[in-house]
């Protein structure tokens, strides 16, 4: 007898099976493991007066309740966990092993890992990751425990909830205090990627449009004294025929000419009185990004809007430098601002079309003052570039007068008298590093460069 009891005890261990029992009460309860750090627990069997409650402390601080239920370790080690059988006549039961779990980075190859700013699981952290956020607006879950924003696959125990579209949203919760709010939309900004590679919903003329207007009056270079030029307008949703029902989102990116406008120079300021929300209901992010500026505007009360207007203004700044440069003998030359990849969304996640409309304008070269004619870009070498303070200017065909290192945003920082000579080495060491604007003038000609200072 006591051999046929040490053989079914063996056999329970091996299926890691535990007989759980009380004065009247007894649960046959086990688990599985079929990948590292998860766990399924279930009660196969129970004895005693029905109904029973289950419930389950897991070793690591986290407790759960039911029949059967399921367990992400997020670290490797032994946890002992105890498992509680009580039955309607109060009779209670008691059990405890241990169990090692094994987690390693590899993990996230078969686990659903959470990517921080990445909530709808494309990969990429961008303007569409703020449509979950928006959506689950004060949804909570279980924290992923010490954990950071770092882009690297963080184990995490899945939520009860997934989106619309199948997305677990502890991915929604990217600084993982267990709670999806505006503290989640750093993550967005830390970890931003975009390949711009858009797809899906592009509308068409029966959609509400997405459209600029300038607001600068007309848009002029000096010929003579080429200034940077400040450019400003309006971003509209819909229109009077064409309004948009029930919004709760919109992601937009703005394609500029990246080598014609100044670097960082690009602002997008919300309309407060938009027909979206107010500034206090809204969610953003705002990115500038490989010459293109991303922007998703989002509500937070989990209510849609209707309606159309103006829902930004956008300023940004043109090198007319190098629109001289460009034109060469025109005396206009367009500009363009693409509008890419617009996706707007209703409260429940589902899409708006909207139809894209770009910007088209002229920038007008005013030759009213008497012309200056461009130095042969071959005849010039800057080196090197990037620099590391010193810059060897030499010139081929033309004595160099004078040297202007401008800031990236066209104020001149310094100017130099080059003495008419073939050759000048200009020391930018005392600047601190990033993109500036060379300016290289002879008699009536002039040459404009970009060179990056890097110590
Ligand atoms: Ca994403
Ligand atoms: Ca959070």
């Amino acid at each position: 007898m006591k051999t046929i009891l040490k053989y079914i005890i063996c056999i329970l261990v091996i299926l890691n099976l535990f007989i759980v029992k009380g004065l009247a009460c007894t649960a046959l309860i086990g688990y599985d493991n079929p990948s590292n750090g998860f766990f399924q627990f279930e009660a196969t069997s129970s004895y005693g007066a029905a109904p029973f409650t289950y419930h389950w402390d897991f070793g690591d601080g986290t407790q759960d309740s039911g029949v059967s239920v399921e367990k992400q370790y997020e670290s490797s080690g032994s946890f002992e966990v105890f498992f509680t059988l009580t039955d309607n006549d109060g009779c209670v039961s008691n059990a405890s092993f241990v169990v090692q779990s094994h987690v390693t980075q590899d993990d996230c190859d078969v686990l659903d890992c959470v990517y921080p700013g990445d909530t709808n699981g494309d990969n990429q952290a961008n303007i569409y990751d703020l449509f979950p956020i928006s959506i689950y607006h004060g949804v909570n879950g279980p924290s992923r425990g010490e954990t950071s924003m770092d882009w690297e696959g963080q184990i995490c125990e899945n939520w009860k909830i997934d989106d619309i579209y199948g997305i677990n949203l502890k991915h929604s919760d990217c600084n993982g205090d267990g709670v999806i709010d505006q503290n989640d939309i750093e993550a967005i900004n830390l970890n931003y990627q975009n390949d711009h590679s858009f797809e899906g919903s592009y509308g068409d003329e029966n959609d509400p449009p997405l459209y600029l207007e300038l607001v600068t009056d007309s848009i002029i270079v000096d010929l003579l004294n080429p200034v940077n030029v400040e450019v400003s307008f309006n971003v509209y949703l819909g229109n009077e025929t064409n309004q948009i029902t029930d919004l709760y989102g919109i992601a937009s990116s703005l394609e500029f000419d990246e080598e014609l406008i100044v670097p960082g120079s690009v602002e997008f300021y919300y309309e407060q009185n938009s027909f979206l929300c107010n500034s206090e209901n809204l969610l953003e992010v705002k990115k500038e990004f490989n010459g293109h500026y991303d922007f998703a505007l989002a509500r937070n009360n989990g209510l849609s809007s209707s309606g159309f207007g103006k829902i930004a203004v956008v300023n940004f700044t043109i090198i007319a430098d190098l629109v001289v440069q460009r034109t060469g003998s025109d005396t206009q030359m367009p500009f363009y601002v693409n509008v890419t990849g617009t996706s707007g969304i209703r409260d429940n996640g589902s899409t708006i079309s909207i139809n894209n409309k770009d910007l088209n304008f002229m920038i007008h070269l005013d030759r009213t003052s008497p012309n200056r004619n461009l130095i042969d870009d071959s005849t010039i070498s800057i080196a090197p570039n990037p620099s590391n303070g010193m810059l060897h200017i030499e010139s081929t065909e033309h004595p160099i007068d004078l040297v202007k290192i401008m800031s990236a945003q066209g104020a001149l920082i310094q100017q130099y008298d080059a003495g008419r000579s073939m050759n000048y080495n200009a020391d930018l060491s005392h600047l601190p590093n990033g993109v500036y604007f060379i300016n290289i003038q002879s008699d009536d000609r002039f040459i404009t460069k970009k060179i990056v200072l890097f110590k």
